[in-house]
């Protein structure tokens, strides 16, 4: 039997966030370490995965990705004394001067949300699992393995060139995706609850790089502005990005349906040569944050019928909050690629 490689580096397990601001309430933040520990213990004692631990943080990938800044800003908060979680005062403030990313006052320029926090461990948890993802993506490149995982925690998506949010720091389905295009078209497939921003923006004007998103409706979720079906692309990216918005309470019939008629039909017809499943878990029925009705047997079936499309596939972790049911729940789903 052939194993899937797995990927992940107990450094990620050092970045503990404690609270996040959800609509002005200070709640515990539910990117918890927990969250990977969940998903380590359902994998490590299963057989068919194979977990092996990255030994290098990509700077340069991530820099093909990102503006230096980012990771800059993320460098001092090194300096924060360990018990200090820094949130800024401002957002996005982008008409005045330019920012100095070594000085944590400027971070607002970077940020977009009140859940994402600094601390002494953020750069290092989000290298290392930028170095997973890219790892995975190797492993899959060099047609070692056809299916590969990365448990990359922090998540990635919502992370944009020089903007970072929604837990997110460094895009991992990015970095993945501009290795990936050395060999060919790439799409990305992003079945996290929420609206991949941050990978819709990276590769909004790249023909050579689709991005679909099914997420709950940004009206009413995170990350609220953006995700709508009229945001198709642009200049030569016009046409290679597809967001589909189902509603609340969606089960997997209704899932199924829009994957097999929405979205398997655009990805076969722009014959990707590799495939990236930015993976959520906050469709699981009982999330604390997402609002679909996914059941952990069912996500077999939905790992089977991508696993269907016969891509050379490489799996990033991305959201997912009930964290006891969490290691199910990825675990049923990369069995339907087994
Ligand atoms: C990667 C990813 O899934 N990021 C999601 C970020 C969502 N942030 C907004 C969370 C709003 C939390 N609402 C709290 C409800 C508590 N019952
Ligand atoms: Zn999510």
């Amino acid at each position: 039997m052939e194993k899937m490689s797995v990927f992940f580096n107990q450094k990620q397990l050092e970045f503990a966030p404690k609270y996040e601001w959800a609509l002005g309430n200070r709640i515990k933040h539910p990117e918890s370490t927990k969250r990977a520990e969940s998903i380590f213990k359902a994998l490590s004692k299963d057989k068919s995965f194979n977990i092996i631990e990255p030994k290098k943080i990509p700077m340069s990938a991530i820099r093909d990705v990102h503006d230096f800044h980012l990771w800059t800003l993320y460098n001092a908060a090194e300096q924060l004394p360990d018990d200090q979680e820094f949130y800024p005062s401002v957002f996005l403030q982008r008409a005045g001067i330019e920012p100095n990313p070594a000085n944590i006052k400027h971070a607002g320029y970077y940020c977009f949300d009140s859940g994402t926090p600094l601390n002494n461990k953020t750069l290092s948890a989000a290298g290392w699992s930028a170095a997973c993802a890219l790892e995975a993506t190797k492993t899959v490149a060099s047609g070692k393995a056809r299916v590969a995982y990365a448990l990359s925690r922090p998540p990635g998506h919502h992370a944009s060139f020089d903007t970072y949010g929604g837990y997110c720091y460094f895009n991992n389905a990015a970095i993945a995706a501009r290795e990936l295009k050395k060999k060919g078209r790439v799409a990305i497939l992003d079945i996290d609850f929420h609206h991949g921003n941050g990978s819709q923006e990276i590769f909004y004007e790249d023909p050579d790089v689709m991005v679909i998103s099914i997420h709950g409706d940004p009206r009413e979720y995170f990350p609220y502005l953006i995700g709508f079906p009229t945001e198709t692309g642009k200049g030569k990216g016009a046409g290679f990005n597809l967001n589909v918005i189902l509603p609340t309470g969606t089960k997997i019939k209704a899932y199924e349906n829009a994957l097999k008629k929405q979205v398997f039909p655009i990805i076969k017809a722009y014959e990707p040569a590799h495939l990236i499943v930015s993976a959520g878990f906050d469709t699981y029925r009982l999330d604390p944050i997402g609002r679909f009705d996914i059941d952990t047997s069912e996500y077999e079936r939905m790992g089977r019928l991508i696993n269907d499309l016969g891509l050379p596939t490489v799996i990033l972790q991305e959201g997912g909050y009930h964290t006891k049911d969490l290691g199910s729940n990825v675990r049923s789903f990369l069995q339907g690629f087994l």
